[in-house]
């Protein structure tokens, strides 16, 4: 394939395409592409054709999971698309994918309006400060209300969406389009599938509406440009051209979020949503200024999207795949590349050969001869570079701001389903957090298994299938064991005494403790509390450490024992057959046989959830909470949403999120972390020792 155009800085736009999942984005970026000839196949999601949804896991589950480029071409100008998952498992592609963005669009659907992931990935682009405007998306269907939806937008994220775009017709009668810069009306040539239109009159029955939110949009704009708005105020006219400009730097201000619709299925509004992303999101040397940290010094430079400036391009997206290997996707924030530079990692402290450099094009890549400051690129094999890294010139190295990726908080165990992939699994597992940074896997030796972490539970299976199809390895995933803990109630006391006289040298320790159970939390303390040297003080480190094997032995179950302070008190010691040992071994025996009269329990992991539903769904959320042994913290209320906090013990949570998924169709989320530890009722704790005297039992047999 011939090399692409090189497109310098002033033609690039680089916009994210962002929503709640299903809104439509992957079959909207589709449509931009075939309309605009940069894609020679009208794709489709439901055929696992789409241009940006290429993984065989996408295709199975018919939902995004990764962030995938391609790019639109418009009167010369290249609009590169961040595509990405609307699914919250996924969700670290999507923060990864704006960080590398001038411009977003949030595609809303017309009959769902604003909904969790909507409010979620607007929390991203305004962390991200980058411009913003709205596409009203699937105006074709039933009940499609675009009034309602930019109401409902208002309402909940941006009281600023303004319309920029009034549709004509909805659901099945949906035919065009009202552009209220030019006021003309685009009525769509049914039948073709590259978003043409022909240029119309407003129809009658819209002219009033029309010629209303055509006043609101000027006024809007002029309203934070204080020279329009005199000429306005004045009765003067502003031209369309003018009111963008001032549109443009009204949106990189955070000020106006125009709204635009369309149904992308159809490619119907795509041609006026790619004008505008040209006119109105920034190019790269228009955008804010970069931050970037010189290595090793305490000093920080400011980078334009510039070829003049240092070169710092920032690796986004790792991804690999059978037989086309590792590949690299970075934004090239300042500076250019030629194809076969070579260039300096700072962060890895190496030289990496920037070969085949190419755009990306879904699954495709196009090789390129140079790319310019603002663009996005794709290169293979890199050696050591690994996702947020930089990538800069050695003679001016510079690290650019990190991805700050979510931390996974959903667990599973796994463990490999044939005695030949034991061996494999750590390294498949560790290619897949290079991957992508939101799953992690170690093992625990305290549970004793290999554990997995990730955004999801979705997102965990997911994970395994592609450790399945890519690395050849199949594992069994099964509930992480519970890291119990064991404590007291009640102050209790014994001695211990070792006494052995064989042949020789004896043995000879002996030691009263006394334990005294402490609040949650505290862990272990120890006091040595001789007094008269009836235990010299070279041995008391040895009582000490003697309790704290015992009590890593624990009392009830064998899980360790927390929250407690030991005290030495009292013992005697013989001038020649005491040893550290022999009161290591006395303190050992005087921890189990106080322990056992001090009152012991399980103490079990809680945890604090917090679940975001919509109203509507209240009622099963917490008749399901409750079941887990939940118990309520509190309520928030927030638009059409609440979110409720939990607290739960963790061995109830097993499965939580694919449960909350079905109780509430998918429109709710949670998110977790450690509260602390709490004592199990009574009955639960009788399960655990049974339990746990069963495995003893398996060990010794
Ligand atoms: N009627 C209609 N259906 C649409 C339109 N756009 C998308 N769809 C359908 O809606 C479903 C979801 O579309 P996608 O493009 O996959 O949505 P998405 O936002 O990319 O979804 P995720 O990436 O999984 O978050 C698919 O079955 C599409 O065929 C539209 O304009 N009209
Ligand atoms: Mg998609």
């Amino acid at each position: 394939m011939a090399a692409a155009k090189e497109y310098p800085s002033t033609d690039i736009r680089n916009v994210v395409v962002l929503g709640h999942g299903g809104s439509g984005k992957t079959t909207l970026i589709d449509g931009l592409c075939f309309s605009t000839g940069t894609s020679r196949r009208r794709g489709s999601v439901k055929e696992g054709t789409a241009l940006t949804m290429h993984t065989d896991e996408e295709i199975g589950h018919g939902i995004s999971m990764q962030a995938s480029l391609a790019y639109a071409e418009w009167e010369g100008t290249k609009v590169t698309l961040l595509d990405t998952p609307g699914y919250l498992d996924f969700t670290g592609e999507a923060i990864a994918a704006t960080r590398v963005a001038d411009g977003a669009v949030v595609v809303v659907g017309a009959t769902t309006g604003v909904e969790v992931g909507t409010e979620k990935v607007w929390e991203y682009t305004q962390a991200r400060g980058i411009p913003r405007l709205f596409f009203v998306s699937m105006m074709d269907k039933e009940h499609a209300n675009y009034a309602k939806v930019v109401e409902d937008i208002k309402q909940e994220i941006a009281p600023r969406a303004l319309p920029a775009a009034l549709p004509i017709g909805a659901g099945e009668h949906f035919r065009g389009i009202v552009n209220l810069f030019t006021g003309k009306a685009h009525i769509f040539r049914k039948g073709t599938i590259n978003g043409e239109y022909d240029e119309a009159d407003i129809p009658a029955e819209l002219q009033d509406e029309a010629a209303q939110l055509r006043m609101e949009l000027f006024e809007s704009i002029a309203s934070t440009n204080d020279e329009l708005l005199e000429r306005y105020l004045e009765g003067g006219e502003i031209s369309t051209g003018e009111a963008l400009a001032a549109l443009k730097t009204a949106m990189l201000a955070g000020e106006l979020f125009p709204v635009f619709c369309g149904a992308g299925e159809h490619t119907w509004g795509v041609r006026e949503l790619l004008e505008a992303l040209v006119q109105i999101v920034p190019a790269p040397a228009e955008a804010a200024h970069e931050i970037a940290q010189r290595p090793g010094l305490d000093q920080v430079v400011e980078l334009k999207g510039e070829d003049s400036g240092p070169l710092a391009a920032l690796i986004f997206k790792t991804a690999s795949e059978p037989h086309v290997g590792e590949l690299s996707y970075f934004r090239v924030f300042s500076g250019s590349i030629v194809n076969g530079q070579d260039v300096w990692n700072p962060v890895q402290e190496g030289v990496e050969k920037l070969t085949h450099l190419s755009i990306p094009q879904g699954k495709e890549r196009i090789e390129v001869d140079r790319l310019h400051a603002g663009d996005i690129g794709v290169v293979a094999k890199l050696k050591k570079t690994r996702t947020n890294d930089t990538l800069s010139a050695q003679d001016r190295p510079v690290v650019l701001q990190a991805i700050n990726f979510p931390e996974p908080d959903i667990a599973l165990a796994v463990r490999a389903a044939t005695r030949s992939d034991e061996d494999k699994i750590s390294a498949g597992l560790a290619k897949l957090h290079d991957e992508d940074p939101t799953f992690e896997s170690y093992y625990d030796p305290e549970l004793k298994q290999t554990i997995i972490r990730g955004l999801g539970e979705l997102h965990l299976d997911v994970e395994m299938e592609r450790l399945k199809r890519k690395y050849h390895v199949e594992v069994i995933t099964e509930d992480p064991r519970i890291p119990y803990r064991e404590t007291i109630r009640r102050t209790a006391e014994a001695q211990g005494k070792h006494k052995k006289q064989t042949g020789g040298h004896g043995q000879f320790g002996d030691c009263h403790v006394r334990i005294k159970p402490l609040p949650r939390g505290e862990g272990y303390k120890f006091t040595n509390a001789i007094t008269g040297g009836v235990i010299p003080g070279k041995f008391i480190p040895s009582v000490d450490k003697g309790i704290q094997e015992a009590m890593g032995r624990g009392i009830l179950a064998g899980y360790p024992v927390v929250d407690f302070a030991a005290e030495c008190f009292f013992g005697s010691y013989h001038s020649v057959d005491s040893s550290d040992m022999a009161f290591q071994i006395a303190g050992s025996l005087a921890f189990q046989k106080a322990a056992e009269k001090a009152d012991p329990v399980i103490l079990e992991p809680i945890i604090e959830v917090e679940v975001t539903t919509p109203d509507g769904y209240m009622g099963d959320v917490m008749g399901d909470l409750n079941h887990r042994r939940g118990k309520i913290l509190g309520m928030d209320q927030e638009g059409a949403r609440t979110r409720v906090r939990a607290l739960v013990p963790q061995s109830e949570l097993y499965k939580y999120a694919t449960t909350l998924r079905s109780l509430t169709q998918g429109r709710a989320f949670h998110k977790r972390k450690l509260a602390g530890y709490e004592e199990v009722p009574a009955h639960v704790a009788q399960k655990i020792i049974e339990q746990a005297k069963k495995e003893k039992e398996e060990v010794n047999a």
